[in-house]
């Protein structure tokens, strides 16, 4: 809807006073969406509601900068910013306000987020990249105040990589680099770690960052001085200044929310800064009002006293906008001219409101429509059933009495006609039964698809190939696998790049990236500052602009840093826009098996519990690891991989075919086969089990060993039900917490692939002790399971079984 930003020196007067009353135009459509919205809520119609009243005006100035090409990444506050880059109408924001599932209509999330946060889309149906120079970009928001900050870090980076970086295709996602990633944060939410850790990145790697802080004094009841060090953040912030002639800091402004000119200055002075000198920058917005409060939860009235309601009153930006507008007058060539008449404004008052509602209507009358739809549809086949079963008559009767119907209601009518007329079979019935099928199908598509991608990309469909030996591989340590193959992966993908603590200079800590910053350069082999939550964010922005970024964790049991944003950010980026979005990013990390309290760690059932959404790999071998990245790499999902901290020294045949080979996921593999038991292990702990297994086979007992390799997904092809069915016992061993990986993987065999039919024994899981082990020597060996634990335990479920055989160890 709006034009970019006219320098007002050089245009028509003319052009100024369209341009501004455009402007004035979009606040107020803005303002009456708040209003109105907040009574859809308070009548009902909707379940909750949060605005951006009060934001408007700033919000307008960042709209004036925002170039194709660029990307948001903010929060709920910013409707008027999405309306002026047109990723928002009136209806659109209203059927997301009655969270309707339809794409088209609610093209932001489908249904999937509450008002208020927005989305473009990245991808077209078939889940190919757009053109993302030729459009505005949102990334997707989430609710997790502060969580859109490292995400925007990596938006920001992504121009700077493009700077360099180019690759067939590239073209579609940046202009050689000049794109800016604008943010947004309320003022409450800088209190958060991920704002300072950001901000702090982004000071450091001088990447093209504008964030504006809306501060209206609250987060929802507590205010600004009960939240922060200092009542003012740019006051805190001005250590982050940069100064003359050094290459870090951020540029600082400060402006009033309700101060119009003095906005559109600003943004540009920001855009100059971050488009062309590539400087981050603050924008800190103060005087922010929130007219109605918070959201629709609460009244503001309850927290704010008097002296600040009126002050909002006064300072009300739209309202303040209107006063400036009808005080502008400027002599041009002997002319008095003004922008604009009361009349006038109080024209573009009425006819904003009445778009705003006609607007609301359509969206409320399709959401309706929907439902009335399904209604209609299914009503007849229900009724067809109502003289065969007294109860249908019955539940028709009920159901016709709820005035206001939903899916719900009406698949309820469905399933209990179902079920009572369970003992009856029609032609009637078996059509009612696939009509619910029918419909079943479509509302699994609105409520649960794109968990994972749904793409041609998608990991699973990944080609497996199989890594090639000859007499001339060679035995080398694992570490020089990874490497190798990392070589031929940074030469084969120019849009690959690779993160990290350590990971530049030295080339990781295990090496497994040695010498590869000299080869490919600081920009894709580069180093970090300790900062997983902002490395995470890095991968994830990146990921978004078309590059293929791994981003490295140093040990695993650093993760649960980034954990919140794996969980409530990546994980969930294709769900929450229904496949608007993507972000393959790989996660490359280390762990297991070790001593010491933060250097053993296996945490993989809470990285699995919080992860559904990424591909969760688990090799054993520095060669699968390097499989795995070649698959990942090919695919438009993320991956976490996990490689083995006590392989790097460890002899591995070296492929011929580096670089090429992939380790496909969801699959296992029977490494050792046998005919008694079958143990299910992974990572680190299989080389453990396979000990045992040796072990057991001089015992009489003939252990098959599996790696499973895939955590997520798991097993595809349930071949562990196979091996179930072949030796009728089922061990899990890892070295997780008990409850941990063992208890999800024992659901998948025994209840997802049916194995349990199988079992002549008991199943059993060993895992570790519940706590972290010790750092003394040996502390692996008494809190994690031991190959002298496992043939005990495995040897004991044959003793139970024929003791004459198996007499008891102890
Ligand atoms: C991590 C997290 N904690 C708490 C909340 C609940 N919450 C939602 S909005 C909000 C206040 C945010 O205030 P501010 O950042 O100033 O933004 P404003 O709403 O004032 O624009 C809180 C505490 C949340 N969404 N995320
Ligand atoms: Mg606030």
């Amino acid at each position: 809807m709006q034009t970019t930003y006219i320098e007002t020196q050089q245009i028509s007067f003319k052009d100024f006073k369209n341009s501004i009353l455009e402007d004035y135009r979009l606040g107020r459509i803005s303002r009456e969406m708040s209003y109105l919205g907040r009574r859809e809520v308070l009548t009902g119609k909707a379940k909750f509601g949060i605005f951006g009243d009060g934001k408007e005006l700033p919000q307008l100035a960042m709209a004036k900068v925002f170039r194709n090409g660029d990307f948001r990444s903010g929060y709920y506050r910013d409707q008027t910013f999405a309306l002026a880059i047109d990723a928002v109408s009136v209806e659109s924001f209203f059927a997301q306000l009655y969270a309707d599932t339809s794409v088209e209509r609610e093209p932001a999330s489908a249904g999937r987020q509450m008002n208020g946060h927005y989305a473009t889309r990245s991808l077209n149906a078939d889940g190919s990249w757009k053109n993302l120079t030729e459009q505005k970009n949102i990334s997707s928001d989430i609710s997790p105040t502060a969580g859109q900050m490292p995400r925007l870090l990596g938006l920001a980076q992504a121009s700077k990589v493009y700077k360099s970086v180019k690759f067939e295709g590239s073209e579609k996602f940046s202009k050689d680099g000049n794109e800016v990633a604008f943010g947004t944060i309320g003022d409450a939410s800088t209190a958060e770690g991920h704002f300072w850790e950001t901000l702090n990145a982004a000071c450091a790697l001088q990447v093209p960052m504008i964030v504006s802080i809306w501060d209206d004094g609250y987060g929802i009841s507590v205010p600004t001085q009960n939240q922060r060090a200092k009542a003012d953040i740019s006051e805190m912030l001005s250590g982050f200044q940069r100064k003359a002639d050094e290459k870090q800091g951020c540029e600082i402004i400060q402006v009033k929310a309700w101060d119009y000119p003095a906005l559109m200055e600003a943004y540009a002075k920001a855009e100059h800064y971050a488009r062309y000198e590539s400087v981050p920058v603050v924008i800190h917005v103060t005087e922010v009002t929130q007219p109605q409060g918070h959201s629709t939860s609460g009244s503001h009235e309850r927290y704010k006293n008097e002296e600040r309601l009126k002050w909002e009153s006064e300072f009300d930006g739209m309202l303040k906008f209107r006063e400036w507008i009808l005080d502008y007058s400027i002599e041009i060539e002997g002319n008095e001219e003004y922008l604009a008449s009361v009349e006038e404004l109080d024209a573009i008052d009425s006819e904003s409101k009445k778009l705003v509602k006609d607007g609301q209507k359509k969206a409320w009358e399709a959401y309706q429509k929907t439902i009335s739809d399904l209604k209609n549809e299914v009503l007849p086949f229900v009724e067809s059933i109502k003289n065969q079963n007294i109860e249908v008559s019955q539940l028709i009767e009920n159901f016709n009495k709820i005035i206001s119907k939903s899916k719900r209601d009406i698949f309820h009518l469905v399933r209990q006609s179902l079920l009572v007329t369970r003992t009856q079979n029609s032609a009637e019935r078996t059509a009612l039964k696939s009509k619910y099928e029918e419909i079943f199908k479509i509302e699994k598509d609105n409520y649960s698809s794109h968990l994972y991608s749904q793409s041609e990309w998608k990991a699973t469909n990944v080609k497996e190939i199989k890594p090639i030996y000859s007499d001339a591989s060679e035995e080398v340590d694992g570490r020089v696998v990874v490497r190798n193959n990392f070589d031929k992966i940074f030469a084969k993908y120019p849009q690959a790049l690779v993160f990290g603590e350590d990971a530049g200079n030295i080339g990781d800590v295990n090496q497994g990236l040695e010498g590869l910053q000299e080869k490919y350069g600081e920009v894709r082999i580069a180093d970090t500052g300790i900062r997983e939550a902002t490395i995470l964010g890095q991968g994830i922005g990146m990921a978004m602009r078309g590059l293929k970024p791994i981003a490295e964790i140093q040990y695993l049991d650093y993760i649960l840093y980034c954990l919140q944003g794996m969980s409530d950010d990546l994980a969930t980026v294709q769900y929450r826009t229904k496949g608007g979005q993507k972000a393959p990013v790989i996660i490359r990390t280390r762990g297991h098996r070790l001593e010491g309290v933060w250097h053993s760690g296996s945490p993989m059932a809470g990285i699995l519990n919080l992860s559904k959404g990424i591909n969760i790999l688990v090799p054993r071998s520095l060669m699968k690891a390097a499989g795995f990245y070649n698959t990942m790499l090919q695919s438009d999902e993320p991956a976490v991989i996990v490689e083995c901290l006590n392989g790097y020294r460890l002899k591995e045949k070296q492929p011929d075919n580096l670089g090429e080979f992939t380790i496909p996921v969801g699959k296992i593999e029977v490494t050792k086969e046998g005919k008694d038991v079958t143990l299910v292990t992974y990572g680190s702990t299989w080389r453990i089990v396979s000990e045992a297994a040796n072990e057991l086979e001089k015992l009489g007992i003939s252990a098959e060993v599996i790696d499973v390799q895939s955590l997520i997904p798991f097993d595809l092809t349930n071949e562990i039900a196979e091996s179930v069915k072949k030796t009728n016992r089922l061990v899990v061993i890892d070295e997780d917490v008990e409850g941990g990986t063992s208890a999800f993987i024992l659901q998948q065999i025994l209840e997802k692939q049916k194995a349990f039919k199988y079992l002549d024994s008991e199943p059993l899981t060993i895992s570790a002790e519940n706590h972290r082990p010790a750092f003394a020597s040996d502390g692996d060996y008494f809190s994690k399971p031991s190959a002298d634990d496992m043939v005990e335990k495995i040897y004991a479920m044959f003793t139970e079984i024929n003791p004459e055989k198996y007499p008891a160890i102890y």
